[in-house]
């Protein structure tokens, strides 16, 4: 069991309070695995292994004394380029198959073979498929949503030669990526070709392969993450402002409490049309329970809290710990992000971990497949089960730690273009005024090498003191919201400028735009903003961070970003620093390429100065004040 002092783990009082019980109850956590695994191999953090074939495995001795190349002769540079590349990769693939899921989805609904899911927001689908050029007039809503659908399918691979939203991407950005050779192609054919490259005597060369990394992110960034917030906005509605709750306090002692926790919306959604039954209710009050109540962990919590105000019972490193309250009858996931470790701590309680796909099994949870046909079906049983389990629930191990906080959500682009009166001409004159000096992106996940929500939040804090507009997504939304930032009432803690805009708005300094797919409402909201002012998106004052990151998806998103051309400052290193060349490119070559690099920079204040800086000068390149 981790032993260090309670507060090393987490900032948050409802995280320590679970630590705590878990200790007492004998559960083992995510801190305690990370102690047992150091120290962690130097030659995997540093990118210098190799194990792409079975010549090897290899490793590069950093220091010089020991092999320089590996079997079949690769070096430092070709080996850690492999490897981000590969972690690049797997991040889009997971976001894009995801997204996938979603133009299945809506093929089903347009072919009328589903009834459990329709068209929630059937203008969102006109304009979409207007958008990217399909004929919408006289058509009815199956036949348009049939053929969006089979473009999207399209973009899976590369047949029309050029990716639907690539529309959005301004001129200039475009040809940036012509120069360079890094437009995407397909999505499917980016991610494969990664894997192609990288297998034993293909790519070697560190530059070609990073720039084949940056190519395929985008394929990600504009492609299967921008594809799977457009139709789950289309399937599920368009996210508008509204307030919910945040902290392990939604749960809710007299309840049958059910968490869901994953990525996509489709089986979040049928969970949440479930609990609203009134037959279910009603059994759930026969079986001694108040109600039934549901919270949202992670990136799929993010979708339900966008579109309809569920509250979130926590992040990446709280899922554990939602277990331990003893309060939780059912967790029922999807894929990405769940730690296979939830299974035994739901073991220790009298709770279960429901698996619904047929992607992601884990061995000794409750399997029930949900596929568009039996997924409202599937989800009764789920609750039913999550019932069945309040019946074996021990109060006397209960303990719900704090009390929830208020948060605002629903900032789709669509919802910030409404508050500003309808175009982004508002929040161009705030930035052209300096009363918004720039906009950061703060997003991704939690990691118990750092304190828990620690950077996260204080990042936030120093770039809303410095009058930048904060833009979050995925885990950092939890971390923000628990700290207040995320209620129009934090206007109070941001510089005059800022402040003076929110409160005029009714807004929070901070927005909420959804889960990590949801990181291409940013980078579309950036290339709205540089069309309108005529430049790149290199050329506005933004940036982007992710300050707690762990996952092969954040490396995706980051290399997107930058590869758009959006400053990006990462809390932990990647797996690159055992090459120079790599390291190099990553936080100074790729300005001379894309127009902007990586930073790496874990102190919240530093981290906030170099963002500072970086927006101080994009604003003097336009002409602005500082
Ligand atoms: O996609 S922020 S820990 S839950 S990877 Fe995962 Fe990171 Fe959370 Fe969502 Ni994103
Ligand atoms: Fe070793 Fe080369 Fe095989 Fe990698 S690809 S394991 S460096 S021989």
């Amino acid at each position: 069991m981790a032993k260090k002092d309670l507060t090393a783990y987490s900032i948050c009082s409802d995280a320590r309070a679970m630590i705590k019980k878990a200790r007492e109850d004998g559960v083992e956590t995510v801190w305690d695995r990370l102690e047992e695994q150091e120290p962690q191999c130097g030659f995997c953090e540093l990118g210098l292994s190799c194990r792409n074939c079975i010549m090897g495995p290899c490793r590069i001795d950093p220091f010089g004394n020991g092999p320089k190349r590996g079997v079949c002769g690769a070096d430092a540079d070709v080996i850690v380029a492999r490897n981000f590349g590969r972690m690049v990769a797997a991040g889009a693939a997971a976001h894009s198959d995801h997204g996938r899921d979603l133009v299945e989805t809506l093929h089903a609904v347009a072919q009328g073979q589903t009834t459990d899911y329709g068209v929630r927001d059937e203008a969102k689908l006109r304009r979409i498929a207007a958008e990217v050029g399909l004929e919408v007039e006289g058509k009815d809503v199956k036949a348009v949503a049939a053929a969006l659908a089979d473009q999207f399918y399209e973009d899976y691979g590369f047949k029309r030669g050029s990716m639907s939203f690539l529309g959005r991407v301004p001129a200039k950005r475009q040809e940036v990526w012509k120069k360079f050779g890094i437009t995407p192609r397909g999505i499917d054919r980016d991610v494969v070709e990664m894997m192609h490259r990288t297998h034993m005597g293909v790519d070697n060369d560190a530059v070609s392969l990073c720039l084949h990394a940056a190519r395929l992110s985008l394929a990600d960034g504009w492609g299967g993450s921008m594809i799977a917030t457009e139709l789950s906005d289309i399937l599920f509605g368009t996210p508008a402002p509204a307030t919910a709750k945040v902290n392990l306090g939604v749960l809710k002692a007299d309840h049958v409490n059910i968490l869901v926790h994953g990525h996509s919306p489709i089986v979040s959604e049928m969970i949440l049309a479930a609990v609203r039954d009134p037959g279910l209710i009603a059994k759930a009050k026969a079986a001694g329970a108040a109600g039934i109540n549901l919270a949202g962990l992670c990136c799929t919590g993010n979708e339900l809290l966008m579109r309809q105000g569920i509250p979130m019972a926590g992040n990446h490193l709280m899922t554990e710990l939602a277990i331990v309250t003893g309060a939780v009858e059912v967790v029922v996931v999807d894929y990405q992000c769940i730690m296979p470790s939830l299974v035994t701590v739901a073991g220790c309680y009298h709770s279960r971990i429901v698996t619904t796909s047929p992607k992601a099994h884990f061995t000794g949870a409750t399997h029930v497949e949900f596929d568009m046909h039996n997924a409202r079906q599937k989800a009764i049983e789920v609750v039913e089960l999550a019932i069945e389990r309040f019946t074996a629930r021990d109060q006397g191990r209960v303990d719900i730690p704090g009390e929830p906080v208020d948060i605002m959500t629903g900032f789709s682009n669509e919802a910030i273009l409404t508050a500003l009166g309808g175009s982004a001409g508002p929040l161009l004159d705030a930035i052209k005024a300096g009363q918004i000096r720039g906009a950061v992106a703060v997003v991704g996940c939690n990691n118990p090498k750092v304190k828990h929500d620690y950077q996260n939040s204080n990042l936030i804090r120093e770039c809303i003191k410095r009058d930048l507009l904060v833009l979050v997504t995925g885990c950092v939304t939890v971390s923000a919201g628990k700290q207040g930032l995320l209620m129009p009432s934090a206007a109070d803690l941001a510089g005059p400028g800022l402040s003076a805009v929110c409160k005029a708005l009714g807004i929070p300094p901070v927005l909420h735009m959804g889960s990590c797919v949801d990181n291409s409402r940013i980078i579309q909201l950036c290339g709205m903003l540089a069309n309108a002012l005529g430049v790149d998106i290199s050329d506005l004052p933004v940036a982007a961070a992710a300050p707690e990151w762990y996952s092969e998806k954040a490396a995706t998103i980051g290399l997107y970003a930058v590869a758009s051309g959006v400053f990006t400052v990462l809390g932990l290193a990647p797996p690159i620093l055992g090459s120079k060349a790599v390291t190099d490119l990553a936080v100074s070559g790729l300005e001379g390429v894309v127009g902007a690099t990586f930073a790496v920079e874990g102190d919240p204040v530093k981290a906030a100065e170099l963002i500072d800086a970086r927006v101080r000068a994009k604003r003097k390149a336009l002409g602005l004040t500082p």
